[in-house]
């Protein structure tokens, strides 16, 4: 199950599964581009609509699965979203409802309503997508940065809390990647988008796509349990190599 696989790296986890032959649950809010990726997909697929942060729908769509699809062995926790990077001060309150809403509580919502069938089996591998947003706070990113601080907790505690149960827990922490992140949090100004990755070359929805194959692909009794994923010219949350003079 991929969630938020409506695009980027989400999109690209799918496709990069699908094609090593994992069947697919495909969520996400965009049912036209869901049934564009399952159009593309080598392996039978199944479509979930919802939005993560939207609590009875997550368990409602979940516990409707068919019963081909209803015993999950993968989780990717891909949704989420960054909206606005402004100072605390000057920071719109939905901006922050939206990103605690998708980033933090709807991956726990999905978690919570996936691992029944994890736990009666004793088996399973999550991977939730964190960030160098949830390792490292870089200004303006206050509450962008906490949601990712909360999925590197999260994500710690659900490894405990699995340990016994044999369920693999890991996550993926990326820094740039180009998507359609940057316009999001910019509101669609795609100029301002694009200074993001201005002089130097992001990280590819593919490459971190790669990375979680790697992850899913480890032989059973390893866990590729922590991963901070660069781009070479980015050497940490706020400091990247760059061509031209532009900044962060
Ligand atoms: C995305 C990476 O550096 O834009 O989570 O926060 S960053």
């Amino acid at each position: 199950m991929v969630t938020g696989a409506s695009s980027g790296i989400g999109w690209a986890t799918a496709e990069v599964l699908s094609k090593g032959g994992a069947n697919l649950i495909l969520c996400g809010r965009r049912e036209n581009r869901l049934k564009e990726l399952q159009s593309k997909l080598d392996t039978p697929s199944y479509i979930l609509v919802f939005d993560v942060g939207d609590k009875e729908r997550v368990f409602e769509k979940i516990n409707s699965l068919p019963e081909k699809f209803s015993s999950i062995d993968i989780l990717i926790n891909n949704a989420g979203n960054a909206h606005g990077l402004n100072p605390v001060h000057e920071a719109d309150l939905n901006d922050w409802d939206a990103m605690i809403d998708s980033n933090f509580k709807g991956l726990t919502y999905v978690t919570k309503a996936v691992l029944p069938t994890m736990v009666s089996r004793k088996k399973g591998h999550i991977i939730n997508l964190g960030s160098i947003a949830g390792k490292e706070v870089y200004p303006n990113g206050s509450v962008y940065c906490s949601s990712k601080f909360a999925v590197d907790a999260f994500t710690e505690g659900l490894r405990l809390d699995l340990n016994p149960l044999g369920i693999k827990v890991s996550a993926v922490h990326p820094g740039m990647v180009n998507t359609e992140f940057s316009e999001i949090r910019f509101k669609g100004n795609k100029h301002k988008a694009s200074q993001v990755y201005k002089g130097l070359t992001p990280l590819s929805a593919k490459d971190v796509a790669d990375l979680i194959e790697f992850m899913v692909l480890a032989p059973d009794h390893v866990n590729i349990a922590d991963v901070l994923l660069l781009p070479k010219a980015q050497a940490n949350a706020y400091v990247a190599n760059r061509k031209s003079s532009t900044k962060l």
